[in-house]
């Protein structure tokens, strides 16, 4: 951390807002002073921009650590999303235009997502689901996607979208966690030119989940149906769902929903083995996205916002379907990966379809730097007109190259810090307002407090120390889904009185936050968190196996990578053959984004006297730099072997 702290120290270069930009930007000065005089207020008044069936009765209720927001009101997310579009002039508007990997594109408009929504709605009725079931959604990113989430916004219903790139087991065990009625999935996928078999890999999750009643299949491959390799139909259990849809009418009444009832459930990686429900509820959530969507990205009508996350990640909830959509934005979704067929396929999307606002990760902009600018270079992006970063901190030298070589260097840059758990963007600059340091996610948005402390929990307004929001905020989880308790501790009771985010910040002299990323067992690869116990947990399950330990270690293009620590069973022996082994079992397990970079095998772990492993001298290793303190150590010998067995991996 602290060589991280002084390269970021160095960082003196600052973007002023440009003139034309602030000119017309939705932000202004004025909405840090409107939210400064009375946070509740702002709030209310951004509340005010949805569609309420039922006014709220209160702003907020906060007995801490539990807060209710607009609390009495009553309003449907599909209908913000949809049907009051559909009286003006955005009825015949592009909602969403989506491209395939193969090429293949669709355009659906306001009018046509609507229609699509209500007969999957009617279809999820008629399959059982009602208020407040839960429906599990493990798809590709295709526009039925999104509709199966708004469906189940429509009815009440909960979804819980898991991300396709998860492991069968991963599904089952998020599935039952969530008892969810209805599982709905693809046929196929498409990804780097390979054909993912979403629906087998569900069946498998399947055999594990009592729960499941009904699952839907979208055909995703061309004439897919009837082909038994990719779907295998179970009598009364499996539907295609263009037969579904195609039986029910597009007439559907929004059930009106509380404002505190669930709109979803997210899992998300903690610092145990077991992944976390995260509960976000409906008017609050749907407030701060709706707001934040239109203040950070500035959307106006005619603008194509492309964030490239997919819809299994929060980002792609809340900057994909709900906050775009509930602004009557025009959004691009792609299927696929960046380097497929070619290295340019995103500098393709952007020209052919226009973006004018892009959000993507750090992990992307460093795989695009280190492919080189003749890619970009081939294509026209001066359509491009704001740009957005956000899953871990942006180093200063790919902010730059962002700015340069994608944005023209016209491109305001915003860097957005936020979480699973907080719903929507809680510090991030404004566009047309703040003036931008690259690297500084810069100020908290309007209506947001976060605050700096030292280990003690004491607030500090300069140097470094821990993240922590000592006051609610609208699209805050609620709990963690059936479990208040890890709810508590997790968030709670690290600095009482205030939610600990897990980062570590610092603050520079203008107020700029600059986040320096987890210091938790939670590693952050490529944007996605993973706990490093869940790697852990699944690595010993393998019968070759008697421990693991899992660090992270810098990587220069997904900010870490894991590596894997691993002390063997008597008998067995430590062949790359194993390696490769564990590495597929892991990715059996959960899925290729926990697969670990780097396997060591090793006699014994390093260990306190205590029996705890230190980790912290596992990353010594990984990263090949002198070991720290050693003398808690039960045997030094151990570190000492372990590091010329890894310097020896290298040389
Ligand atoms: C949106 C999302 C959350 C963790 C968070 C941070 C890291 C996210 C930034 C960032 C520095 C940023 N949700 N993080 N955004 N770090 N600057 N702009 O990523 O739940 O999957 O991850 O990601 O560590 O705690 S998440």
């Amino acid at each position: 951390m602290d060589a991280q702290l002084s390269t970021l120290l160095f960082e003196q270069r600052r973007f002023p807002p440009p003139p034309e930009f602030a000119a017309s930007a939705n932000a202004g000065e004025a909405l840090y002073r409107s939210a400064e005089r009375d946070h509740e207020a702002f709030w209310a008044e951004q509340a005010r921009a949805l569609h309420w069936i039922r006014p709220w009765d209160r702003v907020l209720e906060w007995n801490p650590p539990h807060a209710k927001w607009f609390v009495g009101g009553k309003l449907n997310v599909s209908a913000n999303c949809l049907d009051r579009h559909l009286d003006g002039p955005l009825r015949n508007k592009a909602a969403l235009i989506w491209e395939g990997e193969p090429g293949d594109r669709r355009v659906l408009t306001y009018w046509d997502l609507a229609r699509e929504v209500r007969k999957a709605a009617n279809a999820l009725k008629r399959l059982g689901v009602g208020k407040g079931d839960r429906v599990a959604i493990y798809m590709p990113l295709v526009p039925e996607a999104a509709i199966a989430m708004l469906a189940c916004a429509r009815i009440g219903a909960v979804h819980s979208v898991i991300f396709g790139g998860f492991s069968a087991e991963s599904v089952r065990d998020r599935v039952n966690d969530a008892e969810a009625k209805v599982l709905i999935t693809a046929d196929a996928g498409y990804r780097r030119g390979q054909v993912l078999p979403l629906k087998r890999m569900a069946d498998a999750a399947m055999a594990g989940t009592p729960s499941i009643r009904h699952c839907v299949v979208v055909r995703r491959r061309p004439g897919g149906e009837g082909d038994e390799a990719f779907a295998q139909m179970t009598e009364g259990r499996d539907h295609w769902w263009h037969r579904l849809l195609d039986a029910e009418s597009a007439e559907c009444e929004p059930t009106p929903v509380d404002a505190e009832d669930l709109l979803f459930i997210l899992y998300t990686s903690g610092t145990t083995g077991k992944p976390k429900g995260i509960v976000h509820t409906t008017g609050g959530y749907l407030t701060q996205v709706a707001a934040t969507t239109r203040y950070v990205f500035d959307l106006k009508p005619e603008d194509v916002f492309w964030c490239t996350a997919d819809i299994g990640w929060v980002t792609g909830h809340s900057y994909v379907v709900y906050g775009p959509l509930a602004n009557g934005a025009t959004v691009l979704i792609y299927e696929g990966a960046p380097d497929w067929p070619e290295r340019d396929r995103f500098w393709s999307l952007v020209e052919r379809h226009g973006v004018t606002v892009l959000y993507t990760a750090p992990t992307a902009i460093r795989a695009f730097m280190k492919w080189g600018t003749e890619h970009p270079g081939r294509h026209d992006l001066s359509s491009l007109r704001l740009l957005g970063s956000v899953g871990e901190p942006i180093n200063p030298e790919a902010w730059i190259w962002y700015h340069t070589h994608i944005g023209g260097g016209r491109c305001p840059i915003v860097d957005t810090w936020w979480q699973t758990e907080t719903g929507g963007i809680m510090i991030t600059p404004l566009p047309g307002v703040t003036t931008t340091k690259p690297g500084s996610a810069t100020t908290p948005f309007p209506g947001i407090t976060a605050e700096l402390v030292d280990t003690a929990g004491t607030v500090i307004t300069k140097g470094g120390g821990f993240l922590t929001l000592p006051e609610p905020w609208p699209g805050m989880l609620r709990t963690i889904y059936r479990d208040d308790q890890r709810y508590r501790d997790t968030y709670w009771s690290r600095f009482p009185g205030r939610y600990f985010a897990g980062d570590g910040a610092k603050l520079d002299e203008d107020g700029y936050w600059w986040i320096l990323g987890r210091v938790d067992d939670v590693l952050n690869v490529a944007g996605h968190r993973i706990g490093t116990m869940e790697v852990e947990s699944a690595l010993v399950e393998h019968s070759s196996v008697a421990e693991a330990a899992v660090v992270g270690r810098a990587h220069e293009l997904k900010g870490q990578a894991l590596a894997a620590f691993v002390t063997l069973k008597d008998g067995q022996h430590p062949t790359s053959e194993l390696k490769d082994d564990l590495k597929a079992h892991v990715t059996q397990k959960i899925g290729a984004i926990a697969r670990p970079d780097d396997i060591f095998f090793s006699a014994d772990l390093p260990k306190t006297r205590s029996g705890k492993i230190m980790r912290r001298l596992l990353k010594d290793i990984a990263e090949g730099r002198a070991l720290g303190d050693t003398t808690t150590l039960a045997d030094p010998n151990v570190v000492s072997r372990l590091k010329e067995m890894y310097e020896e991996k290298e040389g």
